[in-house]
């Protein structure tokens, strides 16, 4: 079983990156991802900004590093699935995952609150009863608040866990 709930998650997180629903995710749709979660934190032409292009586009490279053997420049579900297990993959996803949450923080106290998970999920794509069952599971000491060190552990349980029983696996909602 453990294999099926990486499958789950990352199938998952490859519909929230399809952003024009190709059925491939392709450079444009991590341009699109790290946009979307720009312009809801706010936070276009700020530093913060530019380090969540930069990974988007490190993912990208890693992408297309570990799996353009065609050249074709787009990368099919199947494919984003087997490139779980390549570390230059899950290093870059874990990074672009934790990034995004930086700039989820939008008033940078160094806690998400339910209401900045929420307006950046949204538009992300998750709904909001996801958005905000992810909320709680990742807030693991209860303080109503997503701080760093849970966000970091919950995104790298994302990438990493095969236990049904992580709170991470919630870190992009529903799975
Ligand atoms: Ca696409
Ligand atoms: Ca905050
Ligand atoms: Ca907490």
């Amino acid at each position: 079983m453990p294999a099926q709930i990486q499958e789950r998650k990352l199938s998952r997180l490859f519909e929230l990156l399809d952003s024009d629903g190709s059925g491939f995710v392709e450079e444009s749709d991590l341009e699109d991802f790290a946009a979307k979660a720009i312009a809801a934190a706010g936070a276009g032409g700020s530093l913060e900004a530019r380090i969540v292009q930069r990974e988007a586009s490190s993912l990208w490279r890693a992408l297309q590093h570990t799996l353009d053997s065609d050249g074709d420049q787009r990368v099919s579900r199947a494919e984003f699935l087997a490139a779980a297990d390549v570390d230059a993959v899950t290093d870059g996803a874990i990074k672009l995952g934790v990034v995004i949450r930086d700039i989820t923080d939008i008033d940078r106290d160094g806690l998400i609150s339910l209401g900045e998970w929420v307006t950046l999920d949204a538009k992300l794509g998750i709904p909001r009863a996801d958005s905000e069952q992810g909320f709680k599971a990742l807030d693991v000491d209860g303080d109503g608040f997503v701080s760093k060190p849970e966000y970091v552990r919950g995104v790298e349980q994302f990438f990493r866990s095969d236990d049904e029983a992580s709170p991470g696996n919630w870190a992009f909602g529903k799975y």
